[in-house]
C-alpha cells in the first residue's frame, strides 16, 4: 500500500484534516508547505495541487483536495473513526457532508474576509475595511446560530464529537486571531477548550509544533 501524504501547513484549515487521520490512527506523512513564504506556489507543489492551497492529500497515487471533500472520503473510507454520524439513513447521513460544505465554502471564506480582506479587492483601503466589516458580521450571525446549538449540548451533533467540531474550532479560533472577538459566546469558548483537549488534537498540534523547529517555519508556538 502507497503512503498517504498530506500537504499542510500549521495553523491552517489543513490542521483539521490532519486531526481527522489522527482520529483514524493510521501512519500518515505530513509535507510541510510554507504558505508564508509562498511554497504553494512552487512548481514542484502545483504538480501536485494546481489550486496552490492546503490541504491536499495524496492517498493511493491520487491527490484530493477541498477540506470538505477530504474529509467526506475519509469518513467514507474509515467509518470505524466516526468523524461524522452515521445512522444509515442516506437522508440524516448527509447533514454531516452539508455541514463540511458549510465549513469549507461558507464560513471558511468569512474568516479569510476578516483576516486578509486585501486579498478580495484591488480597491481602495476604505474597500479593504468594507470586506472586513461585512466578513465580521456575517461570521457574528453564524456564530449566533452555532453558539445557539452548542449551549444546548456538548458537540456539534449532541453527545458525540466529530469532525465538524474541529472544523468549527478552526473558524471560530481563526477569526479570533485577527479582530474578531469571541466573548460573548461562552458556549463556543467552552467547546473550543473540549475541542483542543481531544488527544488527536494534541497529536497533531505536537506535529505541528515539531515543524516550526524541523522545518524552519517561522510561527510563535502560542499563536498554534
Ligand atoms: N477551498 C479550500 C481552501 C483552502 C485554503 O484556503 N487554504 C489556505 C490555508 S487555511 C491556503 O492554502 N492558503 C494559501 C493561499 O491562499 O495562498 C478548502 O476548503 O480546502
Amino acid at each position: 500500500m502507497t503512503q498517504t501524504i498530506i500537504f499542510s501547513y500549521p495553523g491552517a484549515c489543513s490542521r483539521v484534516t490532519m486531526t481527522a487521520l489522527e482520529e483514524i490512527g493510521a501512519p500518515y506523512e505530513v509535507r510541510w508547505i510554507d504558505i508564508m513564504s509562498q511554497a504553494q506556489y512552487a512548481s514542484e507543489y502545483l504538480a501536485k495541487n494546481r489550486k496552490s492551497k492546503v490541504p491536499a492529500l495524496v492517498v493511493e497515487g491520487t491527490t484530493l483536495t477541498e477540506n470538505a471533500a477530504i474529509l467526506n472520503y475519509l469518513h467514507t473510507a474509515h467509518p470505524q473513526a466516526k468523524l461524522l454520524p452515521q445512522t444509515g439513513n442516506a437522508i440524516e447521513d448527509t447533514q454531516g457532508l452539508s455541514d463540511l460544505v458549510w465549513c469549507g465554502g461558507m464560513l471558511h471564506p468569512m474568516v479569510r474576509q476578516i483576516r486578509a480582506p486585501q486579498k478580495w479587492t484591488k480597491g481602495s483601503e476604505a474597500e479593504t475595511a468594507g470586506i472586513r466589516a461585512d466578513g465580521m458580521e456575517k461570521l457574528a450571525k453564524e456564530c449566533a446560530y452555532i453558539e445557539q446549538r452548542l449551549a444546548q449540548a456538548p458537540w456539534w451533533y449532541g453527545a458525540d464529537w466529530s469532525i465538524v467540531d474541529t472544523y468549527l474550532y478552526w473558524v471560530v479560533s481563526t477569526a479570533a486571531k485577527s479582530v474578531f472577538s469571541t466573548a460573548d459566546y461562552p458556549a463556543i469558548t467552552a467547546h473550543s477548550q473540549q475541542v483542543r483537549a481531544r488527544p488527536s488534537f494534541q497529536r497533531m498540534l505536537a506535529r505541528e509544533v515539531a515543524a516550526l523547529s524541523s522545518d524552519g517555519i517561522a510561527l510563535d508556538p502560542t499563536s498554534l
